[in-house]
């Protein structure tokens, strides 16, 4: 059954009113792409949290009256909880309590289908429950199926720290392994002359429909949030130029959780070591400029800011000429594509080949 979903979108100091629906609506997006369906949703302010529950006596109040009236099974809050809050909260309001963190570990949880993703995933939500393993509460409240249970089991949740420690060390043992073994065909292709490039990007921004439309792959392509977790790499060679290797990643997200970057480093590293990054953004979409910054940051935190870039300004079958005027007014340097109805792949190539001299 899928969860009913009661979003909580929270103020805070740092946040300004815009920045509040931006994010309002990238929950919605991150709880449906986490099998929930959302009932309903309040703001609230918390300019200073409390910290035992985060948000007023009164709020709560106000969501208990709503959770009986839209039947809501979890309560996701936009922000990051500490584990006290989730716990205080769970038991004032009576259902599961999901913070943006554990939600985007849910929705990497439910994608990862390679023994690597499923590593690297593991390895974020243990280091994310370390901390949550303190008494009966959140661990009962957590069996059952549903938003936020997802990944390391109840049995596993049962074992104590000592284990999960163990678990953890031998989970960065095994990436390491994997790391290596990337690296090394990595110098393989070096070796061949191929050149390499990483296809990056704010999450359903059309990475992975680029790369089937540019070399006939057939990654996972859905209009969901993380579709794509395992990285993807396949050959472009029209015979005019040498052969560029195009590679897909995983999509980037504003706040990325910090466990998650790290854990994913084995896979990322495809970007770190890349000719060139394609920073592919959706151009119809209303948060562009924002979109572009995130994803700028992000490559910043991985220590890819010195690598040759690309913008490439994807769904413009979605602009009218004057959104198109507009967007070639605002970012000159990009490249206009559509990756859907394969519109400016040439131009796109010739960029490419230009940039890889
Ligand atoms: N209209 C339009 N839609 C597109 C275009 N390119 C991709 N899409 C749609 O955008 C959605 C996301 O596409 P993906 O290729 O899965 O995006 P992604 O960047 O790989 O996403 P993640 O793997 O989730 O980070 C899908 O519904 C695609 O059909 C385009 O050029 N035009
Ligand atoms: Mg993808």
């Amino acid at each position: 059954m899928r969860d009913k979903v009661f979003l909580v979108i929270v103020k805070t100091s740092a946040r300004g009113s815009a920045d509040l629906e931006e994010s309002a609506k990238e929950m919605k997006e991150l709880a449906e792409s986490a099998g929930g369906v959302v009932v309903g949703s309040v703001n609230a302010n918390a300019q200073h949290p409390s910290p035992s529950h985060f948000i007023r006596k009164g709020k709560i109040e106000e969501l208990v009256i709503e959770i009986a009236n839209t039947g809501a099974t979890v309560l996701i809050f936009n922000v990051d909880l500490s584990p006290a809050q989730a716990r205080n909260l769970e038991d004032d309001c009576g259902v599961r309590v999901v913070d943006r963190t554990g939600l985007i570990l849910d929705i990497f949880a439910r994608r990862a289908v390679s023994s690597d993703g499923k590593l690297q995933v593991e390895l974020a939500q243990l280091q994310y429950l370390l901390p949550r393993l303190v008494g009966q509460g959140v661990i009962m409240s957590r069996l059952g199926g549903g938003i936020g249970t997802r990944g390391p089991g109840e049995q596993k949740l049962e074992v104590d720290r000592r284990k999960i420690r163990g678990r953890i060390e031998h989970i960065q043992d095994q990436l390491e392994k994997l790391r290596t073994h990337r690296a090394q065909i990595r110098r393989g292709r070096r070796q061949k002359g191929l050149r390499q490039v990483a296809i990056v990007g704010y999450t359903n921004a059309g990475k992975s429909t680029l790369l089937n439309s540019l070399t006939g792959a057939d990654a996972y392509v859905e209009n969901r949030l993380f579709a794509t977790l395992d990285p993807k790499t396949r050959i472009y060679d029209d015979g005019t130029g040498k052969p560029v290797l195009f590679t897909d990643t995983v999509g980037f997200i504003r706040d990325l959780p910090h466990g998650l970057v790290k854990a994913f480093h084995a896979t990322l590293e495809e970007v770190l070591d890349a000719d060139l990054i394609l920073i592919v953004v959706d151009a119809a979409s209303e948060y562009v400029v924002e979109h572009k910054y995130v994803v700028e940051k992000v490559l910043e935190e991985l220590g890819a800011s010195a690598r040759k870039k690309l913008l490439v300004l994807n769904k413009t079958d979605l602009l009218g000429e004057a959104e198109l005027a507009r967007l070639r007014d605002q970012f000159p340097e990009g490249v206009l594509i559509s990756a859907a109805q394969r519109r400016g792949l040439p131009d796109l190539i010739a960029a490419v080949q230009r940039e890889l001299v």
